[in-house]
């Protein structure tokens, strides 16, 4: 099995595995773990890389001199472990000041502070050789429609991220922007609430060619829609540079489980298309799966890590299925039966046009034709059978 014997890159937010657990209902439940810590943790543990917010590592407000004291000890445990930095991101919603948003804030003056906190937080990324710079606008929106002027809002985010996208360029950096779409929490309602959305405005930035999505299976499920589709439209459009892996069941809050937890189908179908890219081949997500989950409120510090291995060994376990069920001589049958390689054919002819498709057609027959087009079945079914029962292992 091809893709599971290639070792995966795993990486895992710093604000992961180090929350403690406060929710809006109750206090922490565990104590505040050391970054140096979290970094040994997870090297043990086979992860190859982490990602953090500024804040995560030097905490806000910290002197210049803490600061390069803290971010030199943790380059010494990335040094010591072997550990990279593929991504880094900023908190521009944790303190009150952006009670209204950053780069979207009603007030002129926030935003400003907003988009030079991004800044220093991109030149710390790129000096930690950061391929992944993310931005989630988590407090961009507003609980109330009369609230914000939603097209000045569209305005100000295209503004911001054309400014941090920009700079990249200008600075010479190596870096690609990834938003991170989520529909609403802690917001009533967030903008570029799913990949659609972010696609959208991706696509009339000036600088738009260096930025991409985030997506997270949750925030999306969150929205009601399937995740797996909405990162094939990303990779497709080559749009996919970064991606946030956990599990939710369905739309409610949002539940940050260990990948494979929530909807454990679409995680294998998550997987399959990660590691092994479409049946037609084209484009391939190369980047490193990042798990953006949360340890239980339940669990200690034990539950911390082994929760964090779960996420991994669910992901290898995944991988290997999908590797089987490609493998699998009677699904590659059934694919056809469906008609998967089918659809990778051009609808025209080569030279054809749709006026030539028109050309000396009869409409008269349209309706026999449907009638006989429509005696095909796609066998689905069977096909999503061969799937389930390859992720149970029965196959
Ligand atoms: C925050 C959020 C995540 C985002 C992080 C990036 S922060 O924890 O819930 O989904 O990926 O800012
Ligand atoms: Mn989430
Ligand atoms: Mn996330």
């Amino acid at each position: 099995m091809a893709s599971s014997a290639a070792p995966i890159n795993f990486t895992f937010g710093l604000w992961t595995v180090g929350w403690q657990a406060q929710d809006p209902f109750g206090d922490a439940t565990r104590p505040a773990l050391d970054p140096v810590e979290s970094v040994r943790r997870l090297a043990e543990l086979g992860a190859s890389g982490i990602t953090f917010h500024d804040d995560d590592l030097v905490p806000f407000g910290a002197s210049a001199a803490e600061r390069e004291q803290t971010v030199a000890r943790f380059r010494a445990a990335l040094q010591e472990t072997g550990l990279t930095v593929p991504m880094v991101t900023t908190n521009t919603f944790a303190h009150p000041v952006f009670k209204d948003g950053a780069l979207t804030s009603n007030d002129r003056e926030v935003r400003r502070l907003a988009l030079r906190k991004v800044l220093r937080q991109v030149d710390l990324g790129a000096e930690l050789g950061a391929e992944t710079f993310v931005m989630w606008g988590g407090r961009e929106g507003a609980e109330y429609d009369g609230a914000k002027d939603y097209g000045a809002a569209h305005e100000r985010y295209r503004e911001g991220l054309d400014a941090v996208a920009g700079y990249i360029k200008e600075q010479g950096y190596g870096l690609r922007i990834a938003l991170e779409p989520k529909p609403n929490e802690p917001r009533g309602d967030i903008m570029l609430p799913t990949v659609g959305h972010a696609l959208a405005l991706i696509a009339q930035l000036e600088h738009g060619d260096i930025v991409g999505v985030n997506p997270e299976v949750g925030h999306e499920q969150m929205a009601g829609l399937n995740f797996t589709v909405g990162i094939a439209q990303a990779l497709w459009a080559g749009k996919l540079f970064h991606i946030d892996l956990n599990g939710q069941h369905g739309p409610k809050f949002d539940q940050d489980l260990v990948f494979g937890h929530g909807d454990l189908l679409s995680a294998f179908f998550t997987v399959d298309l990660l590691e092994n890219g479409f049946p037609s081949g084209g484009p391939r997500y190369e980047g490193p799966r990042h798990f953006d989950y949360k340890p239980s409120r339940t669990e200690d510090l034990d539950g911390v890590w082994a929760s964090a291995a779960a996420n991994m060994a669910t992901y290898r376990l995944l991988a290997e299925r999908a590797a089987a069920f490609r493998a699998d001589p009677e699904v590659q049958e059934a694919m056809s039966a469906s008609g998967i390689p089918e659809l990778a054919r051009p609808t025209l002819d080569e030279g054809e046009t749709a006026a030539s498709l028109l050309e000396g057609y009869d409409f008269d027959g349209l309706a026999a034709e449907s009638d006989r087009l429509a005696e095909r079945g796609y066998g689905f079914v069977r096909l999503n059978q061969l799937a389930v029962e390859h992720v149970l292992g029965a196959r």
